[in-house]
């Protein structure tokens, strides 16, 4: 019967298919019953379609099947396409089979379209009902779309993708959010970031590299934009004459990201409901300085030397907006505040340095590195960093390595403030946090 029949999707029916016979799979999102005639709302991925049971004109057992099927479950309908200026799409099936593929159980521990409000620990609990409903899904066609312009945008840059491993034996973003495992009868880490593989890999002659993986970080902030499990867009250069080679590449990366995004993806912004503007080249330069002496232009307590906190951030997004710019950069970060890899700035306390800011959070951070073997040994050991622990990142360091330079930009953050989510767990299928390791 229908069930070997090809599926159309709900967007593919058209006026050519008025009159004719149709098979279609989905989720019974709702079924309402006014007594004459019957509304079943079926959905798929696409969208929702209405079928119309007449009492009178159907098999009784198919009506009542119908009647009593439990809300989600999976359906196989074959039914006549018929005009209808009621139903919200111009037309309705009006069925001669079903077929249940799979009964759900009720009550369900979500519902799909109510519009009570459910708690975000309920959603995220019951993560495969609350994907049914297309805005949360729509976020992850949007991210998707994403990468997908970051391959494209790397590749005209002439960035190769790569792949470093995630087992590692030492970190390089700092021991405290380090995550030990044990790797055979030894101990061993999860990624941080890809930071010491891309960097050797600028002695190779692989000069530009990108990586789109998983990076794991103990963080112990229970916050909006922390996770423990993230994906990072990085990306290295090699022969760079200053940082700023490396922020153009990130800028032209950003815009047609985000323009594409806008173009490709308009279906899904409508869904989510997301406004996004593309950002205009040059993004402003802020040094950090300039960002305090904002910041305490606004009322803000702080003074040249104190991290810029969460707070900070949000305050300097509101200022750049009403100056016209949601991405913006911040330089000339002090040395002492900048992992090790990172080069000095000679003769001053600041480092060669650089994050990008988008609607008042960080979301990349990058900058040039120290290639010099000597100056890296000295800066691992002001940082008191164990260089015997890092002999096979600084091998790659005594036998010609080039200048270079890169970043690190976190995908869920960078999604999150396009789309103007409230956290950026929403712009992760299942989230890791301290406490979250299920589903
Ligand atoms: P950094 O530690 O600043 O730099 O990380 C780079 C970017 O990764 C994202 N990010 C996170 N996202 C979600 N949850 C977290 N816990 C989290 N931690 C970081 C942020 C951040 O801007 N190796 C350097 C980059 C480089 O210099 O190339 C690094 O990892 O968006």
């Amino acid at each position: 019967m229908s069930v070997n029949a090809p599926t159309r999707s709900s967007i593919t029916i058209t006026k050519e298919d008025f009159d004719q016979e149709v098979t279609i799979r989905g989720w019974v999102q709702d079924v309402r019953n006014l007594g004459g005639i019957l509304f079943v709302i079926l959905r798929d991925r696409y969208g929702v379609l209405q079928i119309a049971v007449p009492k009178k004109k159907v098999p009784p057992e198919l009506f009542e099947a119908l009647t009593t099927i439990p809300r989600e479950s999976v359906v196989c309908v074959a039914g006549i396409v018929k005009e209808s200026k009621q139903a919200k799409m111009g037309f309705e099936i009006v069925p001669k089979s079903m077929e249940v593929l799979s009964k759900a159980a009720s009550p369900l521990p979500l519902g799909v379209v109510d519009k009570v409000g459910v708690e975000v620990e309920t959603r995220f609990n019951n993560r495969f009902m609350d994907l049914r409903k297309a805005e949360t899904r729509a976020v992850f066609e949007i991210k998707s779309l994403v990468l997908d312009l970051i391959d494209e945008s790397l590749e005209k840059e002439g960035f190769v993708e790569v792949f470093t491993p995630k087992i590692v034996a030492s970190g390089a973003e700092g021991g405290a959010s380090l995550f030990e495992i044990k790797y055979f009868d030894k101990p061993a880490y999860l990624a941080q970031s890809p930071q010491l593989y891309k960097q050797i890999l600028m002695s190779t002659g692989l000069d530009r590299v990108y990586e789109i993986g998983p990076a794991f970080r103990a963080e112990p902030s229970d916050t909006i934009r922390h996770v423990s499990e993230f994906i990072s867009f990085d990306g290295e250069m090699a022969f760079i004459s200053s940082q700023r080679d490396v922020m153009d590449v990130i800028e032209r990366c950003m815009i047609e990201v985000i323009k594409g995004v806008s173009e490709r993806g308009s279906k899904q912004l409508e869904t989510i409901g997301a406004q996004i503007v593309v950002p205009r080249s040059p993004f402003p330069v802020l040094t950090y300085s300039d960002a305090v002496d904002v910041l305490i232009s606004e009322g803000r307590m702080m003074k040249e030397g104190d991290d810029l906190g969460t707070e900070d951030e949000k305050a300097l997004g509101e200022v750049m907006k009403s100056r016209g710019s949601d991405m913006y950069w911040i330089i000339e970060y002090s040395e002492s505040s900048k992992p090790f890899y990172i080069m000095e700035k000679e003769g001053t306390p600041f480092s060669h340095s650089f994050d990008l800011d988008f609607a008042g959070q960080e979301i990349a951070s990058g900058g040039q590195r120290e290639h010099r073997y000597d100056a890296l040994t000295n800066r691992m050991e002001k940082k008191g960093l164990d260089a015997s622990s890092f002999r096979f990142y600084l091998d790659a360091f005594m036998y010609g390595m080039p200048p270079h330079g890169g970043w690190g930009l976190g995908v869920e953050r960078f999604v999150q403030k396009m789309l103007g989510l409230p956290n950026i767990r929403e712009a992760i299928l299942f989230p890791r946090d301290r406490n979250r390791l299920a589903p």
